[in-house]
């Protein structure tokens, strides 16, 4: 009996906390400049190829310093194949490194990989990346162009 009346009066309030975070991350989102992030596959070895991310979280360069200086930063990448229903998951998440330039959080990384791994479909495969950029007072999320291939 007290604990089902304690539940009911800590409810709303962890409610309003939940959304209080939600609208404070909406709107801290929408007043920042997006991520770009671009894919590019190359030919390596036989019988694989080179997966290489690049790109820049916008911000400015005092501020990409500080991130690059805190040791809560950590940021990662992962290679999807594009599918209608669920994307396939086909590499990562890897480590990557970020550096402040003026353009913000610049990073670029480069997977080897089976060229048969990219070969996600049944005809054109349509592979893309994500990176996720986390530290302390944030995070930086973006999603690289579709590569359409026959892998
Ligand atoms: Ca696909
Ligand atoms: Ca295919």
């Amino acid at each position: 009996m007290t604990i089902r009346s304690k539940t009911l009066t800590i409810l709303p309030i962890l409610l309003a906390a939940a959304v209080a975070i939600l609208g404070f991350s909406a709107s801290q989102a929408d007043a920042r400049p997006g991520t770009t992030a671009s894919l590019s596959i190359t030919p390596a070895k036989f019988g694989y190829s080179n997966v290489r991310i690049s790109g820049y979280a916008s911000m400015g360069l005092a501020e990409a310093q500080e991130v690059v200086a805190n040791k809560f930063t950590a940021a990662q990448w992962s290679i999807f194949g594009q599918d209608p229903i669920r994307d396939d998951y086909l590499d990562g998440p890897n480590l990557i490194d970020v550096r402040a330039s003026s353009r913000g959080l610049e990073f670029n990384d480069t997977r080897v990989l089976k060229t048969s791994k990219l070969n996600e479909d049944w005809g054109e495969d349509e592979i893309f990346a994500t990176i996720a950029i986390y530290y302390e007072r944030g995070q930086k999320f973006g999603s690289t162009n579709r590569i359409r291939g026959n892998f």
